[in-house]
């Protein structure tokens, strides 16, 4: 088996989904001829219609990146006081609350979609809750309904963190059109990139005219601000990026699913490593693949095992250890919320993410299988 490779041949989680490379070029020359580099030039406009066609929403407002476009939004809907979620997930969707001087009470999730519990969410409700984020993890979206009928029974606000769900459906619905908004990131490393950027996706046009004020200082018209404001805008050249990227949209699902098959052929029979899954029949991106490691079966830990796969050049990540409630500001601030999360602290000790995206190719997944069958005692052949 190979274990020595280039830097360059490092299989990296989170490489970049390139889009049409020649579409993007074109669209580059056409910035310059413009001379019009941000501030809701014509490819952020095209690129604004084309993410409203494409998610069947009345509004989608492209931003400079997620985490900005959680706190744009957090303040637009006038959360206050507490807001549940996860604490299963990049810490930006906490970061962001905490920001706005809200304070994030975490709650546990199901350990079958790796989602917010809603069962666990009426005990934390107190006098002091705005709303309820939940955050579609991997991809794979929370139990919308549930969430919703807490919300409308405890007169709750709903948002969620979108960020993993471009291109994801729940009950035949596209992510974008659940809760009051949903905010999509574009980063890098996600399905659908525009470099750094994301988006805001609403229903709500009242809410939608007061994020556009928003995420443009406050700015009405020229030398009229109405409301407080910040930057939250996204340039035009992460816009031709976004452009570019919907042309290769179907052939990303497809290398993904294309992927996801093989890793579940090659890790099958691997004692104690479960590849999570996606709903077969809803449409999804595929692009995770994310084990659970069960360390009393496999007989060797989740870090041994990432250890193994960095020592041969599968750059894996234990995303998203060890959890929000175990970072700070949060472990300090809030003390006793560390120690209430059994389900979280079980999953962020067992999950490992795969290399996969249009940059990783069927023999790159077969590798990756191979390291780990060589690394579990008892694999069969
Ligand atoms: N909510 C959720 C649930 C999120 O997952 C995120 C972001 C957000 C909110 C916030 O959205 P943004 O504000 O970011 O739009 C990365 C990303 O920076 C972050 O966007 C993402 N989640 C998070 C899950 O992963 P790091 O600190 O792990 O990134 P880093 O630099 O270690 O890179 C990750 C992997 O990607 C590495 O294996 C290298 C590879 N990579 C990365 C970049 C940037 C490349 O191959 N090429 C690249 O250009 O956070």
């Amino acid at each position: 088996m190979e274990t020595e490779r280039s830097q360059k041949e490092m299989l990296h989680v989170g490489r970049p989904n390139l889009g049409d490379v020649d579409v993007f070029k074109q669209l580059v020359d056409q910035i310059f001829e413009n001379r019009w580099f941000t501030n809701s030039g014509e490819l952020v406009r095209e690129f604004e219609t084309r993410l409203c066609e494409y998610l069947g929403v009345r509004n989608c407002i492209p931003v400079c990146n997620g985490t900005v476009g959680l706190q744009i939004a957090a303040h637009a809907l006038g959360l206050t006081g507490e807001v549940i979620l996860p604490a299963f997930t990049f810490v930006a969707t906490a970061h962001a609350l905490q920001w706005e001087g809200i304070k994030p009470v975490f709650c546990d999730i199901n350990v079958d979609n790796h989602d917010i519990d809603p069962s666990k969410i009426d005990s934390l409700i107190t006098d002091r809750t705005s709303a309820i984020m939940g955050v579609h993890i991997w991809g794979r979206p929370c139990n919308t309904d549930a969430i919703q009928e807490i919300a409308d029974r405890r007169d709750l606000i709903v948002m969620y963190d979108a960020a993993h769900a471009f291109g994801c459906k729940q009950q035949g619905q596209m992510i974008g059109n659940f809760g009051r908004c949903e905010v999509f990131s574009f980063h890098a490393t996600k399905f659908f990139n525009t470099f750094e950027g994301g988006a805001i996706a609403t229903n709500d046009d009242e809410l939608a005219a007061k994020i556009r004020l928003m995420k443009n200082f406050g700015f009405a018209r020229m030398d009229e601000v109405i409301h407080l404001g910040t930057n939250g805008k996204m340039p035009e050249i992460c816009a031709a990026m976004g452009l570019a990227c919907f042309e290769k949209l179907d052939e990303v699902v497809s290398t993904n699913r294309r992927n996801f098959e093989e890793y579940r052929q090659g890790l099958d029979g691997i004692p104690g490593i479960r590849l999570i899954s996606f709903d077969e029949i809803e449409m999804a991106n595929w692009q995770y693949v994310v084990i659970e490691v069960d360390q009393g079966r496999t007989g060797v830990s989740r870090y041994d095992l990432m250890q193994h796969l960095h020592k041969n050049s599968v750059r894996a990540r234990r995303y998203f250890y060890p959890g929000c409630h175990r970072m700070e500001p949060y472990c300090s601030l809030y003390p006793d919320q560390t120690s209430v999360l059994p389900r979280t602290d079980e999953l962020c000790d067992r999950v490992l993410e795969l290399p996969t995206g249009s940059a990783i190719s069927i023999a790159d997944v077969n590798y990756v299988c191979e390291v780990i069958r060589q690394h579990v005692p008892g694999t069969s052949s």
